[in-house]
C-alpha cells in the first residue's frame, strides 16, 4: 500500500448528516492520514464540538480540530444534531484551534509533504485561507465536493438536483477559494455524489455492528437525532451520503470515471462545461459500479475491509 495521504478535512459537519458518515469513513481508512478537521460555514463552534466528540470516541484526540469562519443566514436550520453535543465542553478536547483557518494554513505551509484538502462544505474557509496565504495552493491540492456538472439533466433524477449547495451557500467564496486561482482541483460533483443512499439491508448491518463498536454507535446516534429533527422517515435506508464519495475518491479511483473538464459556475449558481470561462478540473463524471461502492462503504465502516 502507498503511503497514507496527509489530509485536512474542511467540513460543514452538523448541517446535513453525511459529513458525520464521511468522518467515520476517514477514521476507518488506513489509506488516509487525517491531520486536522476544520469546521465550515455555519455555526462553526457547535460543528467543531461534533467533530471533537467523534474523534474522542474514536480514540483520536491527537487530531487537531479547528473552528472555521462562522457563516451567516440559517444557523438554526443547519444545526440539526445539537442534542448530541449539548453537554459537550470543547475545552475538554486537548487539541483545539480557535482560528481554524490559521491552523490549516500553518499545517500546509510547514509540511514537508504535499497536503490534500478535502472540502465537503461551502468554500468559506478555503476563500479565507487563500486570501491570507495564497501560497497554500503550491503546497496542497484540493478535492472539492461540489457543483452539478450537468445540472441533473443527464441523470434524469427526480427531484432533479440542480443548484449544488456547497457552491450556492456562497458563490463568492467558491470563486475566491476554488475557481479564481491555480489550485489543482479534483471535483466530486453531484453527478456522482447525488442519491448515494445505503439500502435497508446495508444500513441494518451497520446498526447491528454498531452494538459493539463505539465509533459506529456515535454515528448511529447522530444519524437518529438528525432523522428525528428533520422529521423524515427514510424507511430503513440512510439519507443521501454525498460526502462519503469524496472520501472514496481519496482511497481509490477504481469505481469512478474521470474527465478533465473546464468547469464554470454562473452567477445564478448553475454549472456549465465552458472552455472559455471554465477552470480545468479533474472531474469524477460517472460511476463504473455504484453498487460495489455501497458494498465497500458498508464493509469499510464496519471494519471488515
Ligand atoms: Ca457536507
Amino acid at each position: 500500500m502507498k503511503k497514507p495521504e496527509p489530509l485536512i478535512l474542511d467540513t460543514d459537519i452538523g448541517s446535513d448528516i453525511d459529513d458525520t458518515w464521511a468522518l467515520a469513513m476517514i477514521l476507518r481508512s488506513p489509506e488516509i492520514d487525517l491531520r486536522m478537521v476544520v469546521s465550515a460555514a455555519f455555526e462553526t463552534t457547535y460543528q467543531a464540538k461534533l467533530a471533537a466528540k467523534m474523534l474522542q470516541i474514536a480514540g483520536r484526540e491527537d487530531i487537531p480540530v479547528g473552528v472555521g469562519v462562522p457563516g451567516s443566514g440559517d444557523m438554526e436550520g443547519n444545526s440539526n444534531i445539537r442534542e448530541w453535543v449539548e453537554d459537550y465542553d470543547l475545552s475538554s478536547y486537548p487539541n483545539v484551534h480557535t482560528d481554524g483557518v490559521g491552523a490549516m494554513i500553518n499545517l500546509i505551509m510547514n509540511s514537508d509533504e504535499r497536503i490534500t484538502v478535502l472540502a465537503i462544505g461551502p468554500c468559506t474557509n478555503l476563500a479565507e485561507a487563500i486570501k491570507r496565504e495564497p501560497r497554500i495552493i503550491e503546497k496542497s491540492r484540493l478535492v472539492f465536493l461540489g457543483a452539478n456538472l450537468y445540472n441533473g439533466a443527464v441523470q434524469g433524477w427526480y427531484p432533479p438536483l440542480g443548484k449544488e449547495s456547497n457552491i450556492n451557500v456562497s458563490i463568492d467564496a467558491y470563486r475566491t477559494g476554488v475557481e479564481k486561482n491555480d489550485w489543482e482541483v479534483e471535483l466530486i460533483p453531484l453527478d456522482v455524489s447525488g442519491y448515494t443512499i445505503l439500502n435497508a439491508d446495508y444500513f441494518s448491518h451497520i446498526r447491528e455492528t454498531a452494538k459493539n463498536d463505539p465509533l459506529l454507535t456515535a454515528l448511529i446516534e447522530n444519524t437518529d437525532i438528525w432523522f428525528k429533527n428533520m422529521n423524515y422517515d427514510y424507511h430503513g435506508t440512510t439519507s443521501g451520503l454525498f460526502d462519503t464519495v469524496g472520501v472514496y475518491a481519496l482511497i481509490s479511483k477504481d469505481l469512478l470515471n474521470y474527465e478533465k473538464l473546464p468547469v464554470y459556475v454562473s452567477n445564478s449558481g448553475l454549472t456549465f462545461i465552458d472552455p472559455m470561462r471554465g477552470k480545468m478540473m479533474d472531474c469524477a463524471v460517472s460511476w463504473k459500479d455504484k453498487e460495489k461502492f455501497y458494498k465497500f462503504l458498508t464493509a469499510r465502516l464496519c471494519g471488515e475491509i
